[in-house]
């Protein structure tokens, strides 16, 4: 049987993007790539950063807390955020140059207000899945290639849990754009992939493959 390989497009949401609330430098770039790589792939899921509007990664839901501030959150650490991705808000809509036709799944995470999602198969304490892994299971999907925003939060972690989960992965970098928190984390990100198995790839050798 030939390798079925799925494509995880991680966040690609307005909020994210150029004038959005958590705004990742150069976001909007990834998306026409996004577009271009979609067909070379058997499945694609779209992930949604998908939050209620008093999630509790919210800077605004702790007083005298600032955004970029650290505090715990489900017992694991949380870096707070300005409000993003709001259930039904634009902010948390596709970005409007992404292709939907392309989409077959989308995976919504970090609808549980008292704890945060980066990873798009589990939340931060690992303790609830978010269903992707069934799906990729009973789709028969034998590898995983991620793509989106951020290389140093979501992106990282779904590759990171996808590794665990037995999956060669595949994160196609200059598809993905980061936060950069600290300057460096993008590249601590990459490494860190890198370490826990993961092969980092580029969009030109994903489009010299034969499709
Ligand atoms: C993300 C911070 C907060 C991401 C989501 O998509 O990487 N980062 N929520
Ligand atoms: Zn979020």
């Amino acid at each position: 049987m030939p390798v079925k390989k799925a494509l995880i497009m991680v966040d690609l949401q307005n909020d994210f993007c150029a004038g959005g609330q958590l705004a990742v430098p150069g976001g909007d770039e990834v998306v026409p790539l996004a577009n271009r790589l979609a067909p070379y792939f058997d499945l694609v899921v779209a992930t949604k950063d998908w939050h209620p509007s008093n999630h509790q990664s919210f800077a605004s839901q702790h007083a005298g807390q600032k955004s970029g501030e650290l505090i715990s959150l489900g017992d694991v650490p949380q870096i707070l955020w300005p409000d993003h991705c709001v259930q039904n808000s634009k902010g948390a809509r596709f970005h409007p140059a992404l292709l939907k036709k392309h989409i077959h799944k989308i995976i919504h995470k970090g609808t549980d207000k008292a704890i945060d999602s980066y990873s798009a198969f589990y939340d931060n304490a690992h303790l609830r899945a978010t269903g992707l892994y069934d799906y990729l299971t009973d789709q028969g999907v034998d590898e995983v290639y991620l793509l989106g925003l951020a290389t140093d939060y979501c992106v990282k972690y779904s590759a990171l849990d996808a590794i665990q989960l037995g999956f060669p992965v595949f994160v196609i970098t200059d598809a993905c754009r980061g936060v950069e928190l600290q300057v460096g984390d993008i590249q601590k990100a990459f490494d860190e992939m890198r370490e826990a198995g993961v092969t980092l790839v580029t969009s030109s050798e994903i489009f010299k493959a034969r499709r």
